[in-house]
């Protein structure tokens, strides 16, 4: 039911993307994305070049499916990732946290396909002009960092606002959440944190229980005055957080305590003071599976969702 010539054409299966998640995404949860028919994403984030060059081999090893990577565009390495990726022979690059205008040329050059991730129309539309293959339209319901529109409003706009296929992301954790996107007339779906706790997905064991226990406002956005905001689980970094913007910190004082703390929480498993990125749905999340059973039972449930209204 949900044929999507983009994907098609990808060889992907389902419509689905994994969300590049930074310090989360890694060749594991790449690959078995990938294996299931979904398009598994690496994350690059501001990981070290010779990590993600590693990652990318070990994804090359565990599928034979197409997988992308997504170059977080604030990096320092961003340049040395977008040259990484044409190297490397990756097929399908996503972006996020900027404009990826200047690496267009050279992406295009090497056959990549480009999907940007994008909060606005006006976004949206320029990466059509600069020759984007796709866009990922992401609502401020997603973890991390977050535009201002709601997947519900941003979505339709910008299906309407370009010629090119849209996925929608943001808020989007079962097969309810993909029927209603495709009744916003996208081409496919990105979906991040349903795959927090997938069995593939290589994040500390704390990290996961907090996703499971999660209720719908568990979640807040820090970062505003830093122009970066990100949305995270509540704790007490968030906490903290929350505390210096009222009291007006500097700029350097919030990027001080947020220094190192995704892949505290990513890693070492401290949900107390580290970032535990995720996004709204987590709410929805309440069980572990593989990565095929969850893309399985997202797709059956949304084809459910829709025939009930035949
Ligand atoms: O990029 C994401 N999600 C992310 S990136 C990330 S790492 C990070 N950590 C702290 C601060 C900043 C980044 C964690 N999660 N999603 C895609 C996304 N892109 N959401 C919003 C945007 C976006 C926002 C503004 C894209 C472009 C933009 O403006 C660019 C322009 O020139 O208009």
């Amino acid at each position: 039911m949900f044929n999507s010539v983009f994907f098609e054409d990808l060889g992907v299966k389902y419509p689905i993307i994994q969300g590049g998640m930074a310090w989360v995404a890694d060749s594991s949860l790449a690959s078995a994305v990938s294996n299931a028919g979904g398009l598994g994403i690496i994350a690059a984030a501001n990981a070290p070049t010779d990590y993600i060059r590693d990652e990318i081999r070990k994804a090359k090893k565990l599928t034979d499916k197409p997988f992308g990577v997504n170059i977080m565009l604030l990096s320092d390495n961003a340049e040395e990732i977008a040259h990484l990726v044409c190297e490397e022979g990756i097929k399908v690059v996503t972006t996020g946290a900027g404009n990826p205008g200047k690496y267009m040329e050279l992406w295009k050059s090497h056959g990549i396909k480009v999907i940007p991730v994008v909060a606005s129309v006006a976004l949206a539309k320029r990466m059509e002009r600069a020759g984007a293959d796709a866009v990922v339209a992401e609502g401020c319901e997603s973890g991390g960092h977050i535009g201002e529109l709601t997947t519900m409003a941003l979505v339709p706009q910008v299906v309407d606002g370009v010629n090119i296929p849209v996925i929608a992301a943001g808020g989007i954790g079962d097969g309810r959440g993909v029927a209603a996107a495709f009744m916003l007339g996208v081409q496919g779906v990105q979906v991040g944190t349903r795959f927090l706790v997938a069995n593939e997905c290589t994040i500390h064991e704390n990290y996961k229980k907090k996703i499971l226990a999660a209720k719908d406002i568990d979640s807040v956005v820090t970062g505003r005055p830093t122009g970066h905001p990100v949305r995270v689980l509540k704790n007490k970094l968030a906490r903290q957080f929350q505390k210096l913007e009222k009291e007006h910190a500097t700029i350097e004082d919030l990027e001080e305590l947020g220094r190192g703390c995704l892949q505290k929480a990513v890693k070492e498993g401290d949900i107390v003071m580290g970032s535990i990125l995720a996004g709204q749905i987590a709410g929805l999340v309440k069980k572990e599976q593989s990565c095929k059973e969850i893309i399985e039972e997202m797709f059956n449930q949304a084809e459910e969702a829709i025939i009930k209204f035949k």
